[in-house]
């Protein structure tokens, strides 16, 4: 019956869609425990904030006719990886390194694809690291292997490409090109900010050091 086969899609597509939430759940408690366990060992927060997000059905559809996928649930999780999607900012540039090296070393998680737009900005001035992970979910009935897309960003590059973002659609995708010039300047700004916090921060940390040291040295005597 129609009805009944609707009631069915309607169910499967509910279920497809928790699995990716099921997903970002996980990598979002994973993220929680190391910045919990880093702020402890180091008197340091790498991470300022964690944005998720599940990718809309419709934007889903529009990616599957751009790709010429199949319309079925296998062909759409094996080629629309980005379904699930986590956005981690930071302060600094190492520190986005040093994430992606935490999450390189859990077991569970398997990486997928790295893109470095930080050592290769796109022409536009875009930058930020993206990587694609898969991670095990674990259901009543069954346990899957799923994508999700983590982007890595300092707030700076967060901050251009959210402004960029809103340009682009705001042209509808034909951006002037006076304000394609401006915004890649921005982009060249905001790099030169981070590289400057990022000499700061290394130099406050060193003196940190130092200090310790000479505490220690101090107790010592
Ligand atoms: P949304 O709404 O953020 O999800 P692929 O996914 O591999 O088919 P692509 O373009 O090769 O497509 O992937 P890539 O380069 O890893 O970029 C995917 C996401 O990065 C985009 O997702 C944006 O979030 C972000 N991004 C990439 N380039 C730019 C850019 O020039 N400006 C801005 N502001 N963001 C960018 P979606 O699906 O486009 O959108």
């Amino acid at each position: 019956h129609p009805i009944e086969q609707i009631k069915r899609f309607k169910n499967d597509i509910t279920r497809f869609m928790m699995m990716y939430k099921f997903a970002l759940d996980q990598l979002e408690t994973k993220i929680e425990i190391l910045k919990e366990e880093f702020q402890y060992l180091h008197d340091y927060n790498p991470i300022e904030h964690t944005k998720s997000r599940l990718k809309s059905p419709e934007s889903i559809m529009n990616k599957i006719g751009r790709k010429g996928c199949d319309f079925t649930f296998p062909s759409i999780k094996a080629h629309i990886k980005d379904i699930a999607g986590l956005r981690i900012t930071c302060s600094f540039i190492s520190d986005i390194y040093r994430i992606f090296d935490m999450l390189r070393n859990q077991r569970d998680l398997t990486i997928v694809e790295v893109k470095d737009y930080i050592e290769n900005p796109k022409p536009n001035g875009y930058q930020s690291f993206h990587m694609i992970v898969e991670i095990p979910v674990y259901m009543s009935d069954r346990q899957e292997a799923v994508c999700v897309e983590i982007q890595i960003r300092t707030i700076a590059m967060d901050f251009w490409a959210s402004l960029e973002h809103k340009i682009f659609y705001k042209y509808n995708e034909a951006v002037p090109a006076r304000l394609l010039r401006e915004l890649k300047e921005a982009a060249d700004s905001a790099t030169a900010l981070d590289r400057k916090m990022e000499r700061l921060h290394k130099e406050i940390e060193s003196i940190k050091e130092e200090q310790a040291e000479d505490e220690v040295e101090s107790f010592r005597r």
